[in-house]
């Protein structure tokens, strides 16, 4: 991984929500090339675009039905061209999202296995004659019975989602030349959704769980992207960024050390299962603080050890508003979501900003569920209503849960569709775009927007935050979080107050080295008096730089 890329900032951009340049209910690429002095503004270094190749959209662009061409609702190969070039002439790359675990049902190689046993894409998906009991991720089980043939298809998602065989090395080769068409127009980076999942346990062998961990880490997962490495990604300056679902450390210290020729760096969400009741998503749960810091403790750790590394994110186009989720989307909204931007950007690993975290955006409350859109929350609710919730307490738990949190429309502005279009939008705009938007906090120096720029700047100067050792002062602290980072020329002190009750906090004798002096970089408070003990605020979040006499 080129050095550059361990002080980069990558902006994700959800494109169907972010700026409609048509002026349509949905978003497209010429929105994003209408966004790009402000993004060029902010700081970023790199721009992941989730799917906008042809799909029936099933899953939002994550079903594709043709990875050559760009979905006419979003656009033309001229407007990704133009994206390209002006995001370039500003020193920003993009970054393309790749779902090679699945294709849409509707994708031509699908189209043509349905044809017989013995066409030649048959074998680019997977068939059995008796389905096993692996579960799809969106709910029920993961095979789909295909009448014509008589065997069953496996979808790890939705049914129109079919995997891919990766035993086949034509396929393996089909992906790797589609991977070479975007990457020879000179996109930055690829994002790889689910690819951790790629290979399956060839016995399918099942047993009383969900099936997961016989597909999840598979056999031959490094072999295949080692095999990516060399046909795709040798020669070539890119980021590349592992979608690990359900993984373990010590894979994705394999997927990410340089040495092994594999990946630039991988997303876990191990610290976005915390409020997960015994691990099930579908059940209100408030979020475990400690819990919470001994994961990332962990990965941070680990990861610097075993010479791996982390992509840092908090939010992204799957996940609840992290405001919403662990910070106060009430009266310390501001202040929480500064001091969560802080927390996250004093590590180790590649932050990722998800389109309205730098604004604050938060859950948009849905009260019913005609207003959601995303599949696996429509599964979802019925399970729930299935299990015995009545409504009320089920849209409780999509109020918590849901993907669609994050999917609402971009707010730029105060104007009737928050300037994200003239046009209704295909899901509704939160109740605070006329207050939270990007026009008002450009207009305040102390909002979090202007925080994120600084924090994104931050990393660009001081070489501690890329290369320095992380160590946790409070690790079973019920609302404190505080870390050091340590490099031989400099030291950094991140204090961070997950709570809104007043709170002291002295650092431990010996922490700082004898007569180095600090600096306060960054807090979402005035400055407070000097030494090493605090009265902290609501939400309080201190930036100290520690440099030697
Ligand atoms: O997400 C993978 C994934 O695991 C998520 O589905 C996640 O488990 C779930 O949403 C959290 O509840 C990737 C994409 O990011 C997601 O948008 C797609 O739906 C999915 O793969 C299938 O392509």
């Amino acid at each position: 991984m080129p050095e550059n890329m361990k002080q980069a900032v990558v902006y994700q951009i959800y494109p169907k929500s972010f700026s409609s340049h048509r002026q349509q209910a949905t978003g497209d690429l010429l929105g994003v090339v209408d966004r790009l002095d402000y993004l060029a503004w902010l700081g970023v270094d790199y721009l992941w675009l989730t799917p906008f190749y042809c799909s029936p959209q099933k899953d939002n662009g994550y079903d594709v039905s043709d990875y050559y061409r760009i979905d006419p609702a979003y656009g033309s190969m001229a407007d990704f061209e133009l994206l390209l070039a002006e995001a370039r002439r500003r020193g920003i790359g993009i970054m393309l999202d790749i779902v090679v675990n699945h294709t849409s049902t509707e994708h031509a190689w699908f189209r043509q296995a349905l044809k017989g046993r013995d066409n030649f894409y048959r074998d680019f998906y997977i068939w059995r004659d008796q389905p096993n009991n692996w579960q799809s991720k969106f709910g029920g089980s993961a095979w789909a019975f295909e009448p014509e043939s008589g065997q069953y298809y496996l979808h790890l998602f939705d049914q129109t989602q079919a995997d891919l065989n990766w035993e086949n090395p034509q396929l393996r080769q089909a992906v790797f030349e589609m991977m070479r068409f975007w990457a020879d127009k000179g996109v930055a980076g690829f994002r790889l959704d689910v690819i951790n999942l790629i290979s399956k346990d060839p016995a399918f062998s099942e047993d009383d769980s969900d099936g997961r961990h016989f597909y999840t880490d598979g056999p031959r997962v490094h072999e295949y992207l080692q095999q990516m490495h060399r046909e795709v990604f040798a020669g070539r300056e890119l980021l590349t960024v592992g979608e690990m679902s359900s993984t373990s450390l010590a894979h994705c210290i394999d997927y990410s050390r340089p040495e092994r020729r594999e990946l630039s760096m991988t997303f876990n969400f191990h610290h976005l299962k915390v409020d997960y009741p015994q691990g099930k998503k579908w059940q209100l749960g408030r979020f475990d603080f400690v819990g919470l810091k001994r994961i990332m403790s962990d990965w941070q750790q680990g990861m610097h050890a075993g010479g791996g590394w982390n992509a840092l994110f908090w939010c992204n186009h799957d996940q609840p508003r992290v405001v919403s989720r662990f910070g106060d989307e009430g009266q310390y909204r501001q202040v929480s979501a500064k001091m969560l931007a802080t927390a996250l950007h004093g590590l180790q690993g590649t932050p990722y900003l998800y389109q309205g975290e730098e604004i604050a955006m938060a859950n948009p409350a849905f009260q019913h569920i005609e207003e959601l859109r995303d599949v696996e929350s429509l599964n979802a609710y019925q399970q729930l209503l299935a299990s015995g919730l009545d409504r009320t307490q089920a849209m409780a738990v999509i109020r918590q849960k849901s993907r669609d949190n994050s999917r609402t429309p971009m707010q730029w502005d105060s104007s009737r569709f928050a300037g994200f279009s003239q046009t209704q939008p295909w899901l509704r705009l939160a109740d605070d775009a006329g207050y939270i938007n990007v026009a008002s906090a450009l207009a305040d120096p102390d909002s979090v927007l202007h925080h994120y720029r600084r924090l994104i700047a931050l990393r660009k100067q001081y070489r501690v935050l890329a290369d320095g050792d992380y160590h946790c002062l409070t690790p079973e602290h019920p609302s404190l979080w505080v870390y050091t980072r340590r490099s031989a020329a400099e030291m950094l002190l991140v204090i961070s107050h997950f709570g809104a009750e007043a709170q002291s906090y002295r650092l431990p004798e010996g922490v700082i080295p004898e007569g180095w002096q600090a600096e306060l970089l960054l807090s979402n408070y005035p400055a407070p008096a000097v030494g090493w003990q605090w009265q902290l605020r609501p939400w309080h979040s201190l930036l100290y730089r520690l440099t030697p006499p």
